[in-house]
């Protein structure tokens, strides 16, 4: 394997992430209302179900609601220091818009922090990711609508006031930037995309923005030693020829995504932002209290999930549009690809760690990174495991590229490889596409045991782990 010269810090977070809907099944149990998730058997290419059919992987997912303390055990076994996961919105306010909460989901989140507090495992909570309750979508259109501020607000003050004493790190919004590209996924908004305004799009992201900053406010009266974080889809945009045109093509594609971040961190809208507004003909409904609540209640950190980079032209007759997470790029001729199109770049993490840290000197935390691919369980002295070196391969050297980013003084408090149990995709909606450590035997048509298995990865992280990196 290739050589860090870092060893990463002592504090250093090492663990891995999820998500509600993706892992925990029990879809209507013990009062959990429907979320979005449960009408998106396909992924976010096909429009959704007008109700949840049987199809969906997601009703039952990998079964962690009943199984999640084996999962905890084993992720405590590779020596995790922190696990990453979401709460689903619709287990704690069925409707979104409920006056009280359900107490059987807030108690199935105590059981999970129990188990985590059990292994000396510190929480890592997404409040929200791809999971509206669908009453939300379906009455208000989403973050489209103001209300949505007040709905997220009366649930985020009863995490707080639930698990305050017990959860230090919180992340706001999954991909926060994500719904200008998923706007039903990412923004719970039930009107198709080729059918919405530009101007309900961008007002929807400022609800969203500004609900994250409330976020921020509440923790601060109700958790004071939480730490409130953002968390972007990183996806650094290179030109694709030194032509000045493309390298400001590059870097205006750069800032769409940027500009999430500039807002969290400098608590306003950059004047390029507001001029790509103006450019598209949208008046943002912008009151004084949204003004007040994003300046005063900017972020303790910045989180973003990381798997690909891409490039950008201004020349359209050299625009070769490659895949992408969520959303497609100009594809790179100097990178080679996943299966599903996404460019592996582990130095792009490096470049995407030191901009971040140049631009807002804020400490990162990479709270997504892997590889989707097909894995293939087989027999290996009589034990069942998945030989996955391809896996490996990607985690070693985008970890090389953290350790190299430690070395030019970027401040990263920690590192969550995506899906470090197998798990339903987001796009795809399907099971084929693993990211894991830990192998479920569980067929996209729905057959498997849900049995977990060791795959070889399982030792290798275990081990990087265990050497604090010295083993990358
Ligand atoms: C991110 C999402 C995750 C996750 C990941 C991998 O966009 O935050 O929920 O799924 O991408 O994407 P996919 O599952 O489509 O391979």
């Amino acid at each position: 394997m290739s050589n860090t010269t870092t060893a990463f810090p002592d504090g250093f977070l090492w663990g891995g992430a999820t998500a509600a809907n993706q892992i925990e099944g029990a879809y209507l149990e013990d009062g959990k209302g429907l979320s979005i998730q449960d009408v998106m058997p396909h992924g976010i290419t096909t429009p959704r179900t007008a109700g949840p059919t049987d199809d969906n992987l997601k009703q039952v997912a990998i079964d962690f609601y009943h199984r999640y303390a084996e999962d905890i055990a084993l992720f405590a076994e590779m020596g995790y220091s922190t696990y990453r996961f979401s709460i689903a919105w619709s287990r704690i306010f069925p409707n979104g818009d409920d006056a009280e909460p359900n107490e059987a989901g807030l108690a199935f989140y105590d059981r999970v922090l129990d188990e985590l507090e059990k292994h000396g495992i510190e929480p890592l909570v997404t409040i929200s990711h791809y999971e509206t309750p669908l009453h939300l979508a379906e009455a208000y259109d989403g973050w489209v609508n103001r209300d949505l501020i007040g709905f997220y607000e009366r649930y985020v003050r009863v995490l707080f006031a639930r698990y305050g004493s017990r959860v230090k790190y919180w992340l706001t919004f999954n991909e926060i930037n994500s719904v200008i590209h998923a706007p039903f996924m990412s923004g719970g908004i039930n009107t198709p995309k080729d059918e919405l305004s530009p101007t309900d799009l961008y007002q929807a992201v400022h609800h969203e923005l500004v609900a994250s900053a409330l976020a921020t406010k509440v923790a601060r009266e109700l958790a004071p030693n939480a730490q409130i974080g953002c968390m972007i889809l990183a996806m650094p945009v290179y030109p694709l020829t030194p032509n000045p045109d493309d390298v400001m093509a590059a870097l205006t594609t750069d800032r769409t995504n940027l500009a999430f971040g500039d807002v969290h961190v400098r608590g306003a809208y950059p004047g390029y932002y507001l001029r790509s507004l103006r450019e598209k003909g949208v008046e943002l409904d912008i009151t004084e209290d949204d003004r007040r609540l994003l300046a005063e209640n900017t972020v303790d950190f910045v989180s973003f999930s990381y798997y690909a980079s891409v490039c950008e032209t201004a020349d359209a007759s050299k625009r070769v549009t490659g895949e992408g997470n969520l959303f497609p790029g100009v594809r790179n001729p100097e990178l080679r690809a996943s299966e599903w199109g996404w460019q592996i770049d582990p130095v792009g993490l490096r470049i995407a760690l030191n901009q971040f840290w140049d631009r807002w000197q804020k400490p990162l935390f990479i709270v997504e990174n892997g590889l989707g691919a097909k894995d293939e369980l087989v027999e290996v002295d009589g034990i069942r495991t998945v030989v996955d070196d391809y896996r490996i391969a990607y985690l070693n050297d985008h970890l090389v590229q953290v350790g190299e980013a430690l070395e030019d003084g970027v401040e990263v408090m920690g590192y969550t490889s995506w899906g470090c149990i197998d798990l339903v995709s987001a796009s795809t909606a399907q099971l084929s596409k693993r990211y894991g450590f830990i192998y479920v035997d569980r067929n996209d048509d729905g057959s498997g045991t849900l049995e977990r298995f060791r795959k070889k990865s399982f030792g290798w992280y275990a081990e990087v782990i265990r050497t604090r990196g010295a083993a990358l």
